[in-house]
């Protein structure tokens, strides 16, 4: 069975995130998103129109093909320029191995996949909660847009706001309102994505990511809620775009999908996003979208678009090819057309240790990690010494908190020299657990089985 419909959620959401699941409401909405869409009230700019077809036919909701073309072919509207001019590629500026990337990627602690650069999880042993932000990974679609925060400025427009007026903020502007400080990890929904193939011998696409495409970091900024209804929230409003001001992102094959960005249901954008300009207590850095990101608390990385350069609020529902061909589950378990777009995290752990570490086998060992989930705090982590034989608890060193980790450790002796392999197994306070396998999807999205981690006593 499809893990879409299993997932269990905390009774504690707001608005959209029921008991009943935050992906069967996206489900709802997007069955509804489709349906407006064949009436030719929906939007679905740089999409394929065959890929809304096979949306549609996935949905149950397949209609004449001219329907749909009428819906595909309504005019779309074009943004009002967004006042920074065009976004600059820097590459170069430093040592880095990653093309794009602005800050330093020492090998100590990145490995770099890419255009990104993923963080090694024994580079955060003994640093404290907060990833340090020059540890934390990067994930560029192209590359890192250095913007002049004096002249930068956020556009909010479009037809969900009252009067169809657009609103301009400048970073001063965003900073006179109130501000909102909290903790929340941004992870890529590929995160894990390496372990389909070593672990379940299974065929995914994307980058190659380990364990290390998530960090935690201290955010400040305004409430997006409070900027839109400065901005003249209208009744009617349904989906809310951010688009980033990094280049065009193309394809493998050539096509261009335009700038990054991905719709946000405005219950969701109403909750707990914040328009983020501080990122563990500095101005947001280049590469983390400064000066200003959105930050979705809980939800996979490409919801928290980075360098936000203007934010289209509609009353009607769109899509971007970031919530219809990418971020939905495809596979033998899914529907043809994929599953609803994907929305909050699920659940991991991994130890602050290299791949294959020796460890000196006639010594105590206190080994440490991290566990974390899209769902709620992470309440207790297992630990097993023995390939999963015996597992025994580890202590945790934070208290469980939505949208954030917990570090984590358990002392061990090996019995002798020798291959041994680590796991670790988190338990959140919605009761999941992670699991032994993950139901495979093709672009190996939202991987959440206990990770196998192979080391050496010497
Ligand atoms: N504008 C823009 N926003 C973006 C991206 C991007 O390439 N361009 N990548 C997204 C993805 S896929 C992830 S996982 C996170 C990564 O955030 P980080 O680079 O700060 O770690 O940013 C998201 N926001
Ligand atoms: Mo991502």
């Amino acid at each position: 069975m499809p893990r879409t419909e299993s997932h269990a959620e905390p009774p504690t959401e707001s608005l959209g995130e029921s008991p009943t699941g935050t992906r069967s409401d996206e489900a709802v909405y997007d069955r509804r998103r489709l349906r407006q869409w064949l009436a030719g009230e929906a939007r679905a700019d740089g999409i394929e129109r065959r890929d809304m077809l096979r949306l549609l036919a996935a949905a149950g909701l397949a209609t004449t093909a001219t329907a749909a073309t009428a819906g595909f072919a309504a005019p779309a509207l074009a943004a009002p320029g967004t006042g920074t001019g065009t976004p600059g590629s820097t590459g170069g500026a430093s040592a880095a191995a990653v093309p794009g990337i602005v800050k330093p990627l020492p090998e100590a602690w990145f490995t770099s996949r890419g255009t990104n650069a993923e963080t090694k999880f024994e580079a955060l042993a003994g640093t404290g909660h907060h990833t340090p932000t020059d540890r934390f990974f990067v994930r560029n679609h192209t590359s890192t847009p250095v913007l002049d925060a004096s002249t930068w400025s956020l556009t909010v427009w479009g037809d969900g706001l009252s009067g169809g007026r657009a609103a301009e903020f400048t970073l001063d502007e965003l900073k006179r309102l109130p501000a909102t400080t909290r903790s929340a990890f941004v992870e890529c929904a590929g995160n894990g994505r390496s372990f389909f193939t070593t672990q379940q011998g299974q065929t995914v696409s994307g980058t190659a990511w380990t364990l290390g495409a998530v960090g935690v970091a201290r955010w400040r900024g305004v409430r997006l809620g409070e900027v839109l209804r400065r901005a003249g929230l209208s009744r009617g409003a349904v989906d809310v775009l951010p688009r980033g001001l990094d280049p065009d992102y193309v394809t493998a094959d050539g096509t261009n999908l335009g700038r990054v960005r991905r719709p946000l249901p405005l219950s969701k954008a109403l909750d707990d996003v914040l328009l983020a300009y501080e990122m563990n207590g500095e101005p947001l850095p280049p590469d983390h979208g400064g000066p200003v990101r959105v930050l979705v608390p809980s939800w996979i990385g490409i919801a928290s678009i980075k360098w936000v350069g203007d934010i289209e609020v509609s009353a009607q529902p769109l899509y971007s090819p970031w919530n219809t061909d990418f971020y939905r589950l495809f596979g033998d378990a899914y529907p043809a057309g994929g599953s609803a777009p994907l929305t909050r995290q699920t659940l991991k752990s991994a130890f602050e240790l290299p791949w294959n570490a020796s460890l000196d086998a006639a010594a105590d060992h206190r080994l440490t990690g991290r566990s974390w989930s899209g769902a709620g705090g992470v309440a207790r982590v297992d630990v097993s010494t023995d390939g999963g034989a015996s597992w025994r608890r580890a202590r945790l060193h934070d208290a469980p908190r939505r949208a954030d980790w917990v570090r984590w450790s358990a002392d061990w002796r090996p019995a002798g020299p020798g291959a041994y392999t680590l796991l670790a197994r988190a338990t959140d306070t919605t009761g999941r657990t992670q699991p032994e396998t993950t139901v495979h999807n093709t672009q190996g999205y939202l991987f959440d089985a206990v990770v196998r981690h192979p080391v050496q006593a010497v």
